[in-house]
Order: structure tokens, then sequence, then C-alpha cells
């Protein structure tokens, strides 16, 4: 009996040696020191022997009892150890590997013209002003001097909502409304989207404006040309030409068209200002006295210049973009550029 229990003794030290995973270890341990286990049958056969030699055995055996535990105690330490290593290291991060880059966001180059241009009228004394993109029919022509019949109103042209209500064709509606609430001094500077029923290369059915006004005493054409060419010799460069050249709005009399030496050539010609050196970047003009009978204004007082341009033209230009359905594409691979 001896024999037996120190060769389950000698088997279990084998056995724990061998035995990898906790499930099987705690199963072997249940299998040998269980109530039903082998170390169980092995003093089952205490009562047989010589009473003498029993308290000796009877000694050996829980000598052996607490050995077995103990090797399984310390088996499922040593276990429990290592899948914790092994948790740990399949779980650590390298702290110093380089980071993942995430793409970034930026606002559209429309946008950041926008703002530009908002910035440059800014610091000419502007007012940012804006207002709505439906709008009524009195706002964007009536009150513009496009009566009833004008070919501006054609179906062609605007997008009706219904016969009173439509996608603004100008910001043009903003400098109505800001008249209307303010008393002059008005200096103010509109941009926003606007809407016609056209599309090629060089117009889009939602596009973007950006329009001035200025309206106070004594207000001139003279005060006009200043403000003007202070703004493109800030946006396109010192120095630059102008050329004011005879024109006609429904809301200004007089109007001028606006033309910058061509920034491409510098004015000796090129495909982009069609070889005359001149490049058409904005309409202007004094604000006509009919339209200040809807804002309240008094004519013989005050008089006022106002103008507008195309931030899509602007950016073009700027940028050398042949074609303005790229601004609306939302191919990052284009807008990313800028
Ligand atoms: C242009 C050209 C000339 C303009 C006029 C007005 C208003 F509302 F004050 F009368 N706003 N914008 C104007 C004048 C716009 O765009 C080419």
């Amino acid at each position: 009996m001896k024999d037996q229990l120190n060769s389950l003794r000698a088997s279990t030290v084998a056995l724990t040696e061998q035995t990898f995973d906790l499930k099987t270890l705690s199963d072997s341990r249940i299998r040998i020191l269980g109530r039903k286990g082998e170390l169980t049958s092995v003093l089952r056969g205490l009562k047989d022997l010589p009473i003498e030699e029993r308290s000796a055995v009877g000694k050996l055996a829980n000598q052996i009892k607490a050995d077995l535990e103990s090797l399984f105690d310390t088996r499922e330490a040593y276990l429990r150890d290592e899948l914790e290593r092994t948790q740990l290291a399949l779980e650590s991060i390298d702290i110093t590997m380089p980071g993942r880059r995430l793409p970034l966001g930026r606002s559209h180059i429309l946008n950041r013209v926008t703002q530009e241009l908002v910035d440059v009228f800014s610091g000419l004394g502007f007012q940012l002003a804006e207002g709505p993109e439906v709008e009524i029919d009195y706002y964007n022509f009536e009150a513009l001097n496009m009566p009833k019949n004008h070919p501006a109103r054609d179906m062609q042209d605007t997008f009706y909502f219904s016969e009173n209500v439509l996608l603004r064709t100008h910001t043009s509606p903003v400098q109505i409304r800001t008249m209307e609430k303010c008393k002059p001094p008005v200096k103010v500077i509109c941009p926003g989207k606007v809407y016609r029923r056209d599309a090629d290369v060089t117009h889009s059915p939602m596009f973007m404006q950006i329009e001035g006004l200025w309206v106070d005493k004594r207000v001139s054409f003279s005060d006009l040309k200043g403000v003007l060419t202070a703004f493109a010799r800030e946006y396109f460069g010192d120095r630059l030409a102008l050329r004011f050249r005879p024109s006609f709005f429904p809301f200004t009399e007089p109007s001028a068209e606006v033309d910058i030496q061509c920034v491409i050539c510098g004015g000796s010609g090129c495909r982009t200002c069609s070889f005359t050196g001149w490049l058409e970047i904005l309409g202007s003009g004094m604000v006509d006295p009919t339209l200040y009978k809807f804002v309240n204004y008094d004519p013989d007082i005050y008089s006022g210049f106002a103008f507008g341009l195309g931030i899509e033209r602007v950016a073009m230009l700027k940028y050398g973009i042949p074609d303005i359905r790229l601004f609306y594409e939302n191919d990052v691979r284009f807008l990313s550029q800028f």
C-alpha cells in the first residue's frame, strides 16, 4: 500500500508537469483527489492492514494527500500566471509606434474664397448681411426694378415653387431687406448661394455670389471706383490696372462692368483673357433712385452704389480651374488640392 501511495505521488508529479491547461488539471484533481478518486480507493485498503501498520501508513497517506494537493495548487497557480502573461502580451500596445493618420476635413474652396472676399470688404468697412435662399417675387424682382414683364423672370431662367415663391437668382434681395430694416448709412456685403436655370462649363444651376451695397449721404461714383479699386488691388494684386465699362442693370444707373488686368498673363493676352488682356470680374453701378421708394429712403438725401461678383469665377481665375462643375461634384481628389 505504501508503494501504491508513493507511485500515485510519482505519477501525479509527472501528470501535473505535463498538463498545460486549467480544465484538464481540474479534471485530474477530481479523478485523483475527489471523493470517488484514486487516493480514496487506495485508502479503502487501510482497514485490511494489520492494526500495527495502520497508524504509520495512515500518516503517510495524509502526507501524500497533502503533497498531491500542493502539487495541484502549485501547478494551477503556475498555469493561471502563464495565462495572464499571454493575455497581457496580446493586449499590450506599443506606445512607441507612430499613430494612424486620420484624413483631415477642410472647408470647401468656395467657402474659403467667400471668407477671403468678406475679409477684404470688412477691412473697407462693410458689414456681413445674410438672408433666405427661398425668396418671394417682391424682394427678388419687384423691389429691384424688375416688374412683371421682365425677361429675367421667365420660367426659363428662374426656379419657381409657385407664382410668388422662388429660389433667389441673386443676393440683392438681402440688400433690399437690409435697407427696409435699417436707415442709412448702410454698408453691407452679402455672400450666398443663388440659383438660375443654366448649366455648362461656366454656369451651374446653383452658384455663389457676393454683393455689396453702400448707401449714405453723398456716396458717389468716385466712391464706387475707389472701393472697387481698393478691393481688386488687395485681392488680386498691388498696382493692378482696372477698367470701368458702361453697362446696364435694371437696379443701377449708371452701371459699369469692371475688368481687371489679366492675372494670368499680366495683360499681354492669353487664352484665359481671350487675348484681350482683361478679365471681367464684377458688375456695379449707382443704385437706381427708383429702388429707394420701395425701402422708404429719400432719393434727394441719399445715394449709393452696389456691385456683385460670382465667387466661382473668382476661384476659377485664382486657381486656373477650367470647369465650374468641379466645385459641386464632391470629388475629394479635386477638393483636397486647395
Ligand atoms: C450687380 C451689379 C450691379 C446690386 C444692386 C443691389 C441693390 F439691391 F442694392 F440694389 N444689389 N446688388 C448689383 C448692382 C449687383 O451684380 C452683378
